[in-house]
């Protein structure tokens, strides 16, 4: 496995680690030992040779000065950045006399594991990890930092994540974009839109803010914050009052459809028109599109789903396709999430066995600061990897209080010292994905991908499977689910799997066949993994779980009338992804700085001109960016763009001023569910 690390020179098929649907496949270009180009591999299916700007420049980052390559232990104030040097054995030790002692001294539930999808690899992501934090009996963690709250709303929906097979969408005739800026967050959708385009479809993007992807469709229909349900519902109100629904699909294949006729019927144009901001005249003109044009597709984005509403708010747009029929037309249909084709042995890999206790306390990542503020009995030690909560998580300053606290036993692994290393007690190097075996599922195309190293670790730099590896032998938990090979953990995780879609694919034909797509058909006709194994236009399922059973719009928490007169929307940026990138002069120059987009006629009330500094705040904290004046969204809004670095209190912190509510599903995030106030800094 080790052969292309081995050889100085060559170009060696790869994977892209980042947390994005599209999971494009790279060729790594190698000379005298060192990554020099990284393109796309015009071999992979779905992503043929084309990549983002983003990983165009990935050697700036794996080659970085700054990148950690070896352990660091803090000798500074917490937050202050003063490390020393130390070696692995040192670091280990340290972390298992500090574990072994508050094991006995106060449960492993003091312990806190904090990680997300820095690197998308299943074994980096999800395995030895998960092994060790469930022998150690570590409180979990629920990992709702992304699309909980809509990947539950489309389950109560669909069953699960299943949608459109993405390169089926180029036979699409109208494509929506429905929350999410698909040509910074998702190329490819964008190019197989383009190649349907030119059959003639049209493209509709249903935004806030018209950004990149708003400007590229034919159609853009900006919105307020958080009322996509209202709007979907309107939709429905036009399809059944024009007869534009398929009844035969409606009557095969759904539950619900008589109720959902009458429960519509109170989402008239003009009052939707009211409270989405969109005209009467255009809310009838896309539904009479939707009910007219076929097949359709609806990608719905993240973005919409970090709501107080946003789970919802998906379940709603999910059943659109059933209403005309959509699921059974090639190309048509929807797409939030298709992790459910890839679905692999987790039990396997992850060994939830191992925890003896099943009972140990969940914490939901969107409420780090509470965790480690007020939580009892206290968490007293955290071990991050693969994310940065102190940028990444809302209430940022609650956060950085939480890591701040003297008493909190803190160890980051990380490829850089990021804001929250700047916390830690320990800091540990972590290799780049290029440097690892793993493979890869992706939540959009079809394809499983495996990932050999292309170059020995960076320094003294560490897997994540080799850390806890390390750990758990140092813990003295000596069972064999803590020796196996990264080749043994990827066959657990494609054995015994009873995902039909995976049946025949195992590691030899993924070592064969570099990118193997999974055996999909069509949903329909079929049975979905919903309680009735029908679409649940009406679900009983959401009855007894408290929710309302049909579809229906419910308005974000925070009052319209209080100080802050802003919807908040601070959002992923082009050249970023999440914070990862923002360490890197290359990307930051491509991004310039971080704006403020505001409408002009707020603007001028405000007295703010374009290109002002401004200061925007509410009670939670403030930050510092510069004013994007103009028509890019509605009045009564603001947006910015990318999780900035913020080591130095830039006031770039945007989520010093997002909530730490959860979302109605799932405990999803509620980031772009904030208000603020802005003026002249
Ligand atoms: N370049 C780049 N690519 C990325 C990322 C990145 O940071 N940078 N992040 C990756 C990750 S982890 C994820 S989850 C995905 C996220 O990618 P997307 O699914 O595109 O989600 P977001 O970019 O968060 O938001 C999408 C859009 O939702 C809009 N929006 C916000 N609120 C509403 C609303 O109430 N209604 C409507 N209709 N629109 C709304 C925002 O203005 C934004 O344009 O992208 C991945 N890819
Ligand atoms: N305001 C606002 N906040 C948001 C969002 C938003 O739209 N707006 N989006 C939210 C969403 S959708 C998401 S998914 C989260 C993402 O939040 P995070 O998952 O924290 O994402 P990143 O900021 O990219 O940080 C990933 C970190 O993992 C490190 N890393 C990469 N590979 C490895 C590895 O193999 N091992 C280890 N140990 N470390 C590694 C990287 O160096 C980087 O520091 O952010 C959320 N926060
Ligand atoms: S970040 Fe997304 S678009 Fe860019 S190379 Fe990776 S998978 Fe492809
Ligand atoms: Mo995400």
């Amino acid at each position: 496995m080790e052969h292309y690390a081995n050889q100085p020179s060559g170009v060696f098929p790869s994977v892209c680690s980042l947390d994005c649907p599209d999971q494009c496949g790279l060729l790594v270009h190698k000379k005298d030992g060192k990554i020099v180009k990284i393109e796309g591999d015009p071999n992979h299916p779905v992503t043929r040779g084309a990549i983002c700007n983003k990983v165009r420049n990935m050697t700036a980052r794996i080659y970085d000065p700054k990148r950690l390559s070896y352990p660091l232990k803090r000798v500074g104030v917490k937050g202050e950045g003063k490390f020393e040097r130390i070696s692995w054995d040192e670091a280990i030790e340290t972390i298992a006399a500090r574990w072994k002692e508050l094991i006995r001294s106060e449960g492993p539930e003091s312990i806190l594991p904090y990680s997300f999808y820095g690197n998308m690899g299943r074994l980096s992501a999800e395995s030895m990890d998960r092994r060790f934090f469930h022998r150690l009996g570590a409180s979990r963690l629920e990992q709702t930092i992304c699309n909980a709250a809509g990947t539950k709303g489309y389950e109560y929906t669909m069953g699960g994540s299943f949608g459109t097979d993405p390169e089926d969408t180029i036979h699409a005739k109208l494509i929506i974009m429905w929350g999410i800026n698909a040509v910074s967050t998702n190329m490819h959708q964008v190019a197989l839109a383009e190649k349907a385009r030119k059959n003639g479809a049209q493209v509709v993007v249903i935004d806030v803010h018209k950004n990149q992807t708003g400007r590229w469709a034919d159609w853009f229909i900006p919105i307020m914050p958080g009322t996509d349900s209202a709007l979907a519902l309107c939709i429905m109100h036009v399809l059944f009052a024009e007869n534009m629904v398929d009844e035969d699909f409606l009557r095969q294949y759904t539950v619900g459809h008589e109720e959902l006729r009458e429960h519509v019927k109170r989402y008239e144009p003009a009052a939707v028109s009211a409270i989405t901001g969109v005209p009467v005249e255009d809310i009838v003109r896309l539904a009479r599109m939707y009910g007219q044009v076929s097949p359709s597709f609806i990608r719905i984005g993240n973005g919409l789903q970090h709501h107080d509403n946003g789970g919802m708010c998906v379940r709603t747009i999910a059943c659109l396709p059933a209403l005309t029929g959509q699921w059974l037309k090639k190309g048509g249909g929807a797409i939030k999430g298709n992790g459910g084709y890839l679905r692999f042995n987790k039990q396997a890999l992850q060994r939830p066995d191992l925890r003896a206790d099943n009972q140990a306390r969940l914490i939901n990542m969107n409420q780090l600061g509470d965790a480690l503020l007020e939580l009892d009995p206290p968490v007293r030690s955290l071990f991050v990897y693969s994310s940065n909560p102190a940028v990444v998580a809302p209430e940022a300053n609650k956060v950085r209080r939480g890591l701040a606290r003297d008493d909190l036993f803190t160890v980051v692994h990380d490829m850089f010292l990021t804001e929250t290393a700047m916390y830690a007690d320990l800091v540990l190097p972590a290799t780049s994905s290029f440097e690892n075996t793993d493979f890869y599922t992706s939540y959009w195309h079809h394809y499983i991908q495996l990932q050999r190293p292309v170059i020995p670790p960076y320094g003294e730099s560490r897997s994540n499977v080799e850390v806890f590896r390390l750990l758990a032998k140092a813990m003295g938990f000596d069972e064999q689910a803590f020796q196996d090979t990264e080749e043994e953990l990827i066959r657990q995780a494609l054995s015994n799997h009873r995902n039909p879609y995976l049946e025949g694919i195992d590691y030899e034909t993924l070592v064969e066949k570099q990118y193997v797509k999974a055996n999909v058909k069509p949903l329909f006709p079929g049975r979905l993994p919903t309680p009735s194994g029908k679409i649940e236009l009406y679900s009983e399922r959401m009855e007894r779980e408290g929710y309302p059973p049909l579809p229906t719009y419910v308005p974000l928490a925070e009052a319209e009338d209080g100080d802050y007169p802003y919807w908040f929307i601070p959002a992923p940026n082009h050249n970023f992804l999440n914070s990862t990138f923002s360490h890197q002069d290359k990307h930051v120059q491509l991004e310039k700085m971080p704006r403020l987009h505001m409408n002009a006629a707020d603007a001028a009330r405000a007295g703010i001109n374009n290109g002002d500094k401004v200061r925007v705040w509410n009670e939670r904290g403030e930050c510092e960016l510069v004013a994007a004046v103009g028509e890019n969204v509605l009045p009564g809004v603001v947006v910015s763009q990318g999780l900035w670095a913020d080591m130095t209190g830039t006031k770039r912190l945007v989520n010093a001023l997002t909530p730490d509510r959860l979302a109605d599903m799932g405990g999803g995030a509620t980031f772009f569910s904030g208000r603020v106030n802005v003026a002249k800094a």
